[in-house]
């Protein structure tokens, strides 16, 4: 073990009720917001093919004009009991927005700069108004806070000489006044999701990181913290240098998932976070967006796959400018959150069904009961699966969730190898069974199938 100040403050994960929240919520909305959502990845008339939210960026536009869309930033059709409806009806039971992106525009009236809600037409504090209507609906609210900051002058990528470690000794400071004003402004928040530390500036101060970690958790009892904040001594980042989780959950999945027979991740709390379009957080009008997003049962499948890991899954909003959600992932959100409404028993508390190896078509899930379901999400060409239990257990019954008949037929093919026919419920998309097992009585024998089980 390296000695190190600013590592991992534990080696088990957390077990604390806020934590336990957490972990059972499974699926969250994450939302991007903010000044890009008004362009919405065109300038001067000319589509840009990259994430809306580095449109300043990547098509290198003059400061003062990326300031100037503050103007137009009037939230004529921002209602924040509307975002909340949507989250209900994705089935999400907590969200995470963005307070401060790369571009350094706040959504809350900061003290610490001009460029923020305050200063535009509404004024009105929209943190505030979504947290009241999201708590209203259950759904936990957490803040995204971007630690790189294309528009601060203290701000730097590399840190070359002392007036680098000077200027930047003043962002550092900024940031955290920030985040003690966030805390102090909305003490409900239950998690703080940091970004933009990547830069070779931030990891040369893994004591800020670990400081910033404290000073929430001190504010705010109970609050998440993601990895991704965290730098050590070493500027080893996420895992600290002995291989230790820093913050509360592992953050690194982004746009990408663990491959779903990778039951190592499982030994961690983690979250995976992903676009609806193929590469864009913030709203992207073009074609380039909109012609990638993803279909329902794909969201699903991401679900499932996420639980079945023992990871929670964020799945990412852009509202447009004028404050309206999107209608092409409000339609997406619903038919998610309908097949959750009938599925979720194997999502909400579940995670990784130890001893179920993992099967082609899909997923098992457990919850804290010991109950596994099996999540079908890729069925075979056959229109059959086959159900592997784990040495020792014996099948008593399979029940299709949302199905009025309560036994699903299966047939034996060996000692604990069955065959489950999909058939016409197929048509309805992933499908989900509830096993019921009991143990073995004597010892593990193979027998030869029985015939009265078979059809
Ligand atoms: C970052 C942001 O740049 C992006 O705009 C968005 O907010 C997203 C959630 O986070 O993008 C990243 C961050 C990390 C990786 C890739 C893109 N990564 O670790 O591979």
């Amino acid at each position: 073990m390296i000695e190190l100040k600013y590592g991992a403050s534990r080696v088990e994960p957390r077990q604390d009720a806020a934590m336990q929240r957490f972990r059972g919520h499974r699926v969250g909305q994450f939302i991007h917001w903010g000044l890009y959502s008004l362009p919405a990845g065109r300038w001067e008339g000319k589509d840009v093919d990259f994430a809306a939210e580095f449109l300043p960026r990547v098509a290198k536009i003059p400061q003062q004009r990326w300031e100037a869309l503050a103007n137009d930033f009037t939230l004529a059709d921002f209602d924040a009991g509307q975002w909340a409806d949507t989250a209900v009806a994705l089935g999400a039971r907590y969200m995470t927005i963005t307070t401060k992106h790369h571009d350094g525009f706040c959504l809350w009236p900061s003290a610490y700069t001009d460029f923020h809600m305050g200063n535009t037409p509404s004024g009105r504090d929209v943190l505030a108004e979504l947290i009241e209507a999201y708590e209203a609906r259950g759904i936990d609210v957490n803040f995204y806070y971007s630690v790189l900051d294309w528009r601060h002058p203290d701000w730097r990528f590399t840190l070359e000489n002392d007036a680098d470690h000077t200027a930047f000794a003043r962002y550092l400071d900024f940031a955290m006044k920030q985040l003690e004003e966030l805390a102090a402004r909305y003490p409900s928040v239950k998690g703080f999701w940091f970004d933009g530390t990547w830069d070779q500036s931030v990891k040369a101060n893994g004591w800020w990181t670990w400081e910033v970690e404290r000073m929430l958790k001190e504010r705010i009892p109970g609050v998440m913290v993601n990895s991704r904040l965290r730098a050590d001594d070493l500027g080893a980042r996420h895992i600290d240098s002995n291989g230790l989780l820093m913050g509360d959950y592992e953050s690194g999945y982004e746009r990408r998932l663990p491959e779903p027979w990778d039951h190592s991740v499982a030994a961690r709390d983690w979250e995976a976070c992903m676009t609806i379009p193929q590469a864009s957080w913030g709203y992207h009008q073009g074609p380039w967006a909109q012609s990638t997003l993803k279909h329902p049962w794909d969201v699903v499948d991401m679900i499932a796959r996420c639980t079945s890991l023992g990871g929670n899954f964020l799945l990412n909003f852009g509202p447009r400018g004028d404050g309206s959600m999107a209608p092409a992932e409000v339609e997406i959100a619903t038919r998610v959150g309908e097949w959750l409404a009938v599925n979720g028993d194997a999502i909400y508390g579940c995670g990784f069904a130890e001893g179920w190896d993992h099967p082609g078509w899909g997923y098992f899930t457990c919850s804290t009961n010991g109950d596994v379901f099996a999540i079908v999400t890729r069925v075979p060409v056959s229109g059959r699966i086959r159900l592997q239990l784990p040495a020792g257990l014996e099948l008593v019954e399979l029940r299709l969730l949302g199905s009025a008949s309560s036994e699903q037929p299966y047939k034996r093919l060996a000692d604990s190898l069955f065959e489950v026919e999909l058939g016409a419920a197929l048509s309805t998309g992933p499908l989900v069974f509830a096993t019921e097992t009991c143990a073995k009585a004597g010892p593990v024998s193979r027998k030869e199938p029985n015939p009265d089980v078979l059809d």
